[in-house]
């Protein structure tokens, strides 16, 4: 899964793709690196960022979704509103990316279950401007585990087929760094739930507070590539279904490599 943020605040590429034209050739050269869909964004989640209203979300996402679209490149709509979510499906999305696991708008499920499209339910525990502080954990694993097994049976409730459930472990969101290295090293204790996987680690805080210089500085974002990239592989090799990433001729390349060796524990379609 490629980003594509046109927003003006996104922590990683916020600001680059608010021309539509700018976007759509970046989220088609991003399909073009190998991409199998390419997930567009018109509301920044970044801790402390303030929200958009629905209108301004949608007048971002349509335009760019319509004509990647119209060039044949699959995309997610990366939204936790009903609305949003209803305009990207009719512009041509083909999968709901909800950062809040359907918690944000109870109008979600009816539409994922209506458009019998991939819902991506993502462990989420409250909106960016004041998630951090709800970053408390006894035994991070098994409770963001369970929290997305209701998430799972919630939506299911509601009349969302199961084989179209996607669940994410949600890295940043209510989450310290801490709790971001212990649900990587234990992915396959979510794998176990039986839904596909996916695993959005890129560009995050948490790789630039790993990799700080001297000063104690976070590593900026555009020096986190090789740090993504390895978490992405010990992703797949836990049995992650997909990675969403920010650079993906990179991952592409270092999943290529892996495949051409036939290892069993590759399990990543070309
Ligand atoms: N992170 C961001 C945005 N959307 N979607 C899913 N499913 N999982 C994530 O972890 C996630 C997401 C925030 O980061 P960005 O600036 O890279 O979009």
């Amino acid at each position: 899964m490629g980003v594509l943020n046109v927003t003006p605040d996104s922590f990683s590429d916020g600001g680059r793709y608010t021309d539509v034209d700018a976007a759509v050739q970046h989220g088609v050269g991003l399909f073009q690196e190998g991409a199998h869909v390419i997930d567009v964004g018109g509301e920044s989640t970044r801790p402390g960022a303030e929200r958009v209203d629905a209108a301004t979300e949608i007048a971002r996402v349509v335009p760019v979704i319509e004509r990647l679209f119209a060039q044949g490149v699959p995309v997610s709509i990366d939204t936790t509103r009903a609305a949003v979510a209803e305009a990207a499906l009719a512009a041509g999305a083909v999968v709901i990316n909800d950062v809040s696991g359907g918690l944000a708008d109870p109008g979600m499920a009816a539409v994922a279950a209506a458009a019998g499209c991939p819902w991506i339910l993502m462990h989420w525990r409250g909106h960016s401007r004041d998630m951090q502080r709800l970053a408390v954990y006894h035994d991070v694993v098994a409770e963001v585990r369970d929290e997305l097994r209701e998430r799972a049976d919630a939506a299911i409730a509601a009349g969302v087929d199961p084989g179209l459930i996607v669940l994410d472990p949600g890295l940043g969101f209510a989450k310290l760094p801490e709790h971001n290295w212990a649900l990587s090293a234990h992915l396959d204790a979510l794998v176990g739930l039986g839904f596909p996987v996916l695993f959005a680690a890129s560009r995050k805080t948490y790789l630039g507070r790993l990799l700080a210089g001297p000063d104690g500085m976070p590593r900026p974002v555009d020096g986190r590539e090789a740090a993504t990239l390895a978490t992405s592989l010990l992703a797949v090799a836990s049995g992650a279904w997909g990675v969403r990433v920010h650079q993906v001729g990179a991952t592409a390349d270092a999943l290529a490599v892996w495949r051409a060796t036939g290892s069993p524990r590759f399990r990543g379609t070309p």
